[in-house]
């Protein structure tokens, strides 16, 4: 089964949005198999986000990821990787929609609140980055036949 990497950010936590962000991946029917509050490590971050290193937002970022707590999730469904990046919403938070996360609670794109994996290839690498295998639960959810056929 298709697995994402997603995190919400300092920005997210503090303004006690975990709950709201932990129901949208809910109740849309995927499952969390990971979940983890920690504060992140300069090398972690630098290693998450080294495709930007040469960005002029890089240091920034860095700062901004190593600020405060964060939480790691590992969530599981057909199609998860895409889905939850329409579930997120644009970059930008004022180009985002309203309805997803960043459109309905950000304004600015160095506070947008949660990152998602953007592909299947880079999902694999991100979970394999933050998680141990052993911290993945691997469950089947008793509602898995109401939601797929
Ligand atoms: P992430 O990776 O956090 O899910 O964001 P996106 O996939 O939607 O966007 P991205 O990789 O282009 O940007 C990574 C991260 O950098 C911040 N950022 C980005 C920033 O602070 N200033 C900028 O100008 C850009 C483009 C926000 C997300």
């Amino acid at each position: 089964m298709e697995r994402t990497f997603i995190m919400i950010k300092p920005d997210g936590v503090q303004r006690k949005l975990v709950g709201e962000v932990v129901r949208r991946f809910e109740v849309k029917g995927f499952t969390l198999v990971g979940l983890k509050l920690m504060k992140v490590s300069k090398e972690l971050a630098e290693k998450h986000y080294d495709v930007h290193k040469e960005r002029p937002f890089f240091a920034g970022l860095i700062e901004f990821i190593t600020s405060g707590p964060v939480v790691a999730m590992v969530w599981e469904g057909d199609g998860v990787v895409a889905s939850a990046r329409k579930i997120i919403g644009a970059t930008n938070p004022l180009s985002a929609e309203p309805g997803t996360i960043r459109g309905d609670y950000g304004v600015t794109v160095g506070r947008n609140l949660i990152h998602g994996s953007d592909a299947i290839e880079t999902a694999k690498n991100e979970i394999n980055l933050w998680f141990q295998e052993e911290e993945l639960v691997n469950w089947q959810p008793t509602l898995t036949p109401w939601l797929y056929e």
